[in-house]
């Protein structure tokens, strides 16, 4: 076995099951963690994070010692880096978690050693990688002096699994390998070859950082067109999602589900880092971005309209997740339009959320966290906002004396 040691810097909702699932094939997985937090749950054989069936497996390779957490890096023959990329205000990539982590790992590597990038990145995240490694190890040499035969290899491979469905798309799906070389494309190649059925493909870094933000940028401008349909669909009085429905019916024709605007930490954020790097041709991917950003607002404004018929109206705001059956609140747009409506001080606002029992900080003191029953009897307006499965138990004999906005063509659909 050419990797009997790996190291997972970052164990967050992509490292920890990268880690998990690479511990669970056998081999000895150093995970590294800022989070004191995560480390001693990790250490504990829990998690920190939800994902389906991760709780077992975490369990089972803790207590084999395949997993360790620490808070500081140590000697591995494969450095694997999946850390947040976030944007800062003027939508920029930041790349400062990446700089920590490699200057971390730096004073650990030596001859013979791959680090993989694996976090979302802007194009050229990896030599800049390379670069900060470079600058803190001047005794090894690294791809951009040496080339195939430099000292520490590197290459660039991103995630593309499914929040909700990590464990199975961490194994089935194909795996875009970018490598610096030839060289840390083979190698890299090799280490997923541990864990991954589906087909590794082979390219340059570039090329590969490219496309993870491609994947996400395409899924965003066929959101896009979607949430654009739906509101001119409204202007002229077009039932969006049968209109969708029967287009789809083309042969050639797919398009994607209109909502309340588009969440999570991936879709709404890569397309920038491409606006970034091509400020000017990024045209269209720019304009989806502004176009899925303006749609929660368009929903306040619906609601800001209905409620304007009631003297002291109650709005019912059904589920806060950033998409259906999962309990992530974060970049959710739904907390977005819920936070939005109670600032506007047009009524009583109920929320549901029934994968949590708590509501997030920014709408605490503002909103009633309530159940479905309760809101669905008090409300005189209700919003749908994520279609969990959950909200099939309610009647729609009971919507009948309110005015509902069905963000999801939950029921406007059928
Ligand atoms: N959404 C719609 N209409 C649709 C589909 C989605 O409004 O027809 C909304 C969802 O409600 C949600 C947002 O878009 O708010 C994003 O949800 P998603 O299911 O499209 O994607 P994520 O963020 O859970 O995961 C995506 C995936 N990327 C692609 O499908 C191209 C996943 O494969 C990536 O690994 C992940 O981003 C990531 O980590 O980059």
């Amino acid at each position: 076995m050419k990797y009997q040691t790996v190291s997972m810097i970052g164990l967050g909702y992509i490292g920890l099951p990268t880690a998990t699932v690479i511990a669970s094939r056998g081999i000895k997985v150093i995970g590294v963690d800022v989070s004191q937090h995560a480390v001693d749950t990790i250490n504990r054989g829990q998690i920190h994070i939800v994902e389906p069936d991760l709780d077992g497996l975490v369990h089972h390779v803790v207590n084999e010692g395949l997993l360790v957490a620490q808070t500081t890096p140590a000697e591995a023959d494969a450095f694997m880096i999946a850390v947040p990329t976030p944007f800062t205000e003027g939508n920029k990539p930041d790349l400062s978690y990446i700089e920590a982590a490699g200057k971390a790992i730096a004073p650990f590597l030596k001859k013979g050693n791959l680090v993989i990038l694996e976090s979302t990145s802007p194009v050229g995240a990896t030599e800049k990688l390379a670069a900060w490694l470079a600058e803190a190890r001047p005794d090894l040499s690294f791809p951009q002096q040496n080339g195939e035969s430099a000292d520490v290899q590197l290459a660039y491979c991103p995630e593309r699994v499914l929040p909700g469905h990590v464990l199975r798309e961490l194994v089935e799906n194909d795996r875009i390998v970018g490598g610096m070389t030839q060289r840390a494309a083979e190698m890299a190649a090799d280490l997923y070859s541990i864990f991954v059925k589906g087909e590794c493909l082979l390219t340059d870094s570039r090329t590969a950082e490219m496309a993870k933000l491609t994947e996400n940028s395409f899924r965003d401008v066929n959101i896009a067109f979607a949430n654009e349909l739906s509101i001119i669909c409204d202007k002229l009085s077009i039932n969006p999602w049968e209109l969708i429905k029967l287009a789809n019916r083309h042969p050639r024709v797919n398009i994607l589900q209109p909502g309340p605007g588009v969440g999570g930490h991936c879709i709404a954020v890569d397309p920038w880092f491409i606006v970034d790097s091509a400020p000017e041709e990024a045209r269209m991917i720019r304009t989806a971005r502004e176009v899925n950003d303006f749609k929660p607002h368009y929903i306040v404004a619906q609601a800001v309209n209905a409620a304007s018929k009631f003297k002291a109206p109650v709005i019912a705001c059904l589920g806060l997740a950033f998409k259906a059956n999962i309990d992530d609140l974060r970049e959710s747009p739904s907390v977005g339009i819920v936070a939005e409506l109670a600032e506007k001080g047009i009524g009583r606002i109920l929320a549901v959320e029934p994968h949590v029992s708590s509501l997030p900080n920014k709408l605490l003191g503002k909103v009633e966290l309530v159940d479905t029953q309760t809101a669905i009897d008090q409300a005189d307006i209700v919003i749908l906002l994520v279609d969990h499965k959950h909200f099939n138990r309610i009647r729609p004999e009971k919507l009948q004396r309110c005015v509902v906005i069905d963000t999801r063509g939950f029921w406007s659909a059928s």
